[in-house]
Formats: structure tokens, C-alpha cells, sequence
């Protein structure tokens, strides 16, 4: 990693195949940032155990994530493309923060809250405590930047708060990381309820859209999003979440203001609009597709740039621990 440039980090949960709404809130953005920065983009499947996961899709969808995050532009020469699995230091460290995090702070988070009422059967400790992972992740590379979506300000936060009790306990050891604001990119709502987020693990298959959808199963699902009745292409978050989400879509991908869209399609129905959406979607994710096609085929390729990542993650990462573990006083290992 060059030494002047600032580090990035962040990840997705292997809990389902990508939706379009990871895609064009996080990891299209991070294709911009890997001149600028040194970035680690991990895959978490230690925070996607917090909800129960099929052994055998969970080891598909690790692997399915790392072959999307290339097949999205991510360079796994430039970029430490890893799985957290396979740095034992998230958890070593993991350990350590919650020492130093309160169930208080726990408490407080929307994440924890929200996942608690739709696990309800399933409220564990690992659900509690996925913050001070999350924290962990983070400040093991001396992170500066987390590029981070407005559902997750509440745990970066949380990440700064427990690097300066640690920093003020035992003097400067972590590096204090600031949320990156990407200039594009946006929140993506469920194609059948608008006014809740687009989720990979939603059990409705037609509110999301999984970036690996071929394009009539693009088009049957933008022809079922939910809208409403009076049929104008109209930008309108509280009044027509559904069109409005759409235009965010069609937004994002075209670069087209609000106000373009809105008089490219006036007088035209609800239609045409979404044939066009579900037409953008498709040429924005057909390279994309593609490309994870031929990495599919390529196990040999895949597998060196799993084993050399995580070989380079791993050393920045113990560096952190070793200090961390000094600092509390855990007794040198004799070798
Ligand atoms: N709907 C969304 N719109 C924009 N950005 C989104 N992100 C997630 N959903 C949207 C961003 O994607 C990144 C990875 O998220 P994650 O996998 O760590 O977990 P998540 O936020 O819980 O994503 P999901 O899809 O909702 O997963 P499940 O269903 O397993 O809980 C983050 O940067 C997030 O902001």
C-alpha cells in the first residue's frame, strides 16, 4: 500500500446475490475510488452469520461477492479484496472492542433494532455486538475514509466513539475514521413497498432487483413496481415513493436531473417510463454481467487473488492487533 495515500474501507454481506440497490449505493461508487485511495473492500460473511445462513449458499455467495466486486471494475491488483473469514484479527480484535463498547450504545442502534424484530426467533449476541465487529474492521487498517450509506452513519459513528475511549485510554493507537460522502450514489427503495429499503434478503423476489437478473426478468419486475394512480412522471419522495424511486434509478444510471426526466417523459404513462428504467438497467449491468460470466469460469484465477489478499490483509491487520493487544497488557507470545 503506498504510504501517501488514504486508506478506504468497507464491505458487503454475503447474506444473497447483490441487489441493485448495493450496486448503485455503494459498490459503483467504489470503482471511482481505487486511484485516489489504498482500499480494502471485504466481504463480510462473519457479520452474515448474525442471521442464520445455509452453509452451502452462504460459501457460494462469499464467493459470488468477490468475483462482482471485480466484475463491477474493482481492480484486485490495485484493491485488498478479501473475506473476513479469513483474517482471524476481526475477531481478535472484535473480542477486545467489546470490552471497551457499552450496551447502551448497543442498544441504541436502528440496525440492531430493525434486524431484532424481523429475527425475532433469532436475537443473538453476534446481532448485538455486529457494531463492534464493524468496528473492528475498520480501525485494523488505520482506516481514514468509510464510504458508507446513511443506514450505516449510526455504526461509523459508534466506530469513532470507541477508537477515541481506546485512543484516550491508552494513548494514540487508532487512526479516527471520517464517513466518505460519495457526490453520487443513493438509497434504493423496494420495487414493492417504496418506503423501505431494497434488500438482498427480502423474501419478495419482485421488490428486488438482483444485479445478476437477466433483462426479462429486468423488465417483468419494473413492469410490476408498485407506483400509484395518477400516472405523472414526477419526482415526489413523500406523495409517489414508488415513481420517485424509479427516477432515482434512472437518475443514477443516465446522470439525468430530476427536472430532465420529468420532461423527457411529460405526458407519457407510468409505461414507457419504466420500459425505459428497466432498458438503462440492463446496459449499465450487461458488462458487468458478462465479465462475472467469464470470472465464473476461471476458479484458478479466483482462487490466487482470494489466497494473495488475504495474505496481504492479514499482515496489515496483525501489525494493528499486535499493538492493541501490547497496549492492554495481554503478555508477549514467546516464539
Ligand atoms: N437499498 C440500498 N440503497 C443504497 N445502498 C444500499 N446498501 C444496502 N442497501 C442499499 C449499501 O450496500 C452496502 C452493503 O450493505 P451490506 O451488505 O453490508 O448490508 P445491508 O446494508 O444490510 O444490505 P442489505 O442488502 O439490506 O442486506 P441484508 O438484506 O442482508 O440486510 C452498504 O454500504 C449499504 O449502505
Amino acid at each position: 500500500m503506498s504510504e501517501q495515500k488514504k486508506v478506504i474501507f468497507s464491505g458487503m454481506q454475503p447474506s444473497g446475490v447483490i441487489t441493485l440497490g448495493n450496486y448503485l449505493g455503494a459498490l459503483k461508487n467504489w470503482t471511482n475510488l481505487q486511484e485516489e485511495y489504498n482500499c480494502l473492500y471485504c466481504i463480510v460473511d462473519m457479520h452474515a452469520i448474525t442471521v442464520r445462513q445455509d452453509p452451502a449458499t452462504l460459501r457460494k455467495n462469499a464467493r459470488d461477492l468477490l468475483m462482482l466486486y471485480i466484475a463491477a471494475g474493482l481492480d484486485p491488483e490495485k484493491n485488498i479484496i478479501y473475506m473476513q473469514s479469513h483474517v482471524s484479527a476481526h475477531a481478535e480484535l472484535a473480542w477486545i472492542l467489546n470490552c471497551f463498547t457499552y450496551m447502551g450504545e448497543l442498544s441504541r442502534m436502528t440496525q440492531f433494532k430493525d434486524k431484532s424484530n424481523k429475527h425475532s426467533d433469532n436475537i443473538n449476541v453476534g446481532l448485538f455486538a455486529y457494531p463492534s465487529l464493524m468496528a473492528a474492521d475498520i480501525l485494523l487498517y488505520q482506516t481514514d475514509l468509510v464510504p458508507v450509506g446513511v443506514d450505516q452513519k449510526q455504526h461509523l459513528e459508534l466506530t469513532r466513539d470507541i477508537a477515541i475511549r481506546f485512543n484516550n485510554a491508552y494513548g494514540e493507537t487508532f487512526r479516527v475514521p471520517e464517513p466518505y460522502i460519495s457526490k453520487v450514489g443513493a438509497k434504493i427503495m423496494s420495487l414493492q413497498e417504496p418506503t423501505k429499503k431494497m434488500s438482498k434478503s427480502d423474501e419478495d423476489i419482485n421488490a428486488t432487483l438482483s444485479i445478476l437478473d437477466d433483462p426479462d426478468t429486468i423488465v417483468r419486475k419494473f413492469k410490476r413496481a408498485v407506483t400509484d394512480s395518477d400516472a405523472a412522471v414526477r419526482y415526489d419522495e413523500l406523495q409517489k415513493p414508488g415513481i420517485s424511486n424509479l427516477m432515482t434509478i434512472y437518475s443514477v444510471i443516465t446522470g439525468m436531473g430530476m427536472d430532465q426526466i420529468e420532461a423527457e417523459f411529460e405526458g407519457k404513462g407510468y409505461g414507457d417510463f419504466k420500459l425505459k428504467v428497466a432498458e438503462a438497467v440492463t446496459e449499465e449491468l450487461r458488462p458487468l454481467q458478462e465479465k462475472f460470466k467469464a470470472l465464473s469460469k476461471d476458479k484458478a484465477y479466483i482462487d490466487t487473488i482470494i489466497k494473495k489478499n488475504a495474505e496481504t490483509a492479514n499482515y496489515l491487520a496483525t501489525k494493528t492487533l499486535r499493538k492493541v493487544q501490547k497496549k492492554v497488557g495481554f503478555p508477549p507470545v514467546m516464539r
